[in-house]
């Protein structure tokens, strides 16, 4: 049998290409996946039926390294999540919920902060800086960008080669445009295009790994909401590297870092090497995950 990866969803169709080829075929999912629940996500590894008359039919999907529910993609080695200095405004808040999912899977974070060419003389500039200051001296990657100015653009080139990347983020913070900045040959839809067409928010509508830099890159439709579905309390902490260094520091071995005294990460806190603001996400959402497992 063929084997192959998918490489884009859409409408019931799963394109797949085959394994040491460039060819793609249109398949549909095997009838009893519904019933085994199995649902394929584009950048699945998949054993497959070809037909050059017919749609070919996807048999098995093999075993993930990791997979994300939004956007709805699987085996990735490395996300770019696209957060725009303004317009919309940026949201430290839901940065660091897409940090702990993108941790959690064990994929390679990188911060892009995008639309740099609109705050730059404004009051809001000073404020992004010690952001992205923050976020770098946490240990994270941060590219701040224009499309417009090229700004920083060549610090993506390098970083594309045998990996597969998805941009990720809200509707309209610029990961299509970016993408096309990095590599105009892609000509993806933005929204320039679409608000000709009257449509508003949501120009990207699927997800599609496309060859780029000797690895491959995924553009995904923007999405501003995330549960904590599959995160235990237990271990949220685990994914704020700063708080996860401090594993074992805390007087009691099992410390929810809230109200326990001699813990090592609120006295982070309070010495300034953890920001205070990653402190407050992680309360805010530990108190969710309670909440969610009262609820289920
Ligand atoms: N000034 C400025 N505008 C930008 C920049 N990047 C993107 N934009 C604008 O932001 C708008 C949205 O860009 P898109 O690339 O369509 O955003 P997207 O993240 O792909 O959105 P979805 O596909 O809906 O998820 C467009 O009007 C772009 O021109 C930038 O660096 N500077
Ligand atoms: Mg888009
Ligand atoms: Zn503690």
């Amino acid at each position: 049998m063929p084997e192959g990866r998918i490489v884009k969803a859409l409408a019931g169709f799963y394109y797949v290409k085959e394994n040491g080829n460039s060819e793609v075929f249109q398949c549909r999912g095997r009838g009893n996946f519904r019933k085994k629940k199995v649902n394929p996500l584009v950048g699945d590894w998949v054993e497959f039926e070809s037909s050059n008359i017919t749609d070919g039919y996807i048999l098995d999907v093999k075993e993930r390294k990791n997979e994300l529910v939004r956007p709805p993609i699987a085996n990735i080695d490395q996300a770019i999540l696209v957060f725009s200095a303004t317009e919309p405004d940026f949201s430290p808040l839901l940065l660091d919920r897409f940090l702990v999912h993108i941790e959690a899977n064990d994929i390679l974070p990188v911060i892009c902060v995008s639309k740099m060419d609109l705050v730059q003389e404004t009051k809001d500039f000073a404020e992004i800086q010690t952001y992205i200051d923050s976020y770098k001296k946490l240990g994270y990657e941060v590219i701040p960008t224009s499309t417009k100015t090229d700004e920083s653009l060549e610090m993506f080139y390098p970083l594309f080669k045998d990996k597969a990347t998805v941009f990720a983020g809200q509707s309209g913070v610029g990961k299509s445009s970016l993408l096309n900045a990095i590599n105009p040959e892609l000509m993806l839809e933005t929204n320039e295009i679409s608000s000709h067409l009257g449509r508003g928010k949501h120009t990207t509508r699927h997800v599609e790994l496309i060859p780029f830099g000797n690895g491959l890159v995924a553009d995904t439709p923007g999405f501003s909401s995330l549960d904590f579905m599959n995160i235990e309390a237990e271990d949220l902490s685990m994914y704020f590297p700063e708080m996860n260094e401090r594993r074992g520091e805390c007087k009691f071995r099992v410390c929810s870092h809230t109200s326990e005294p001699k813990c090592a990460v609120k006295q982070g806190v309070e010495e300034g090497a953890i920001p205070k603001f990653r402190y407050e996400h992680y309360v805010n959402f530990l108190q969710e995950i309670k909440d969610q497992k009262r609820r289920y």
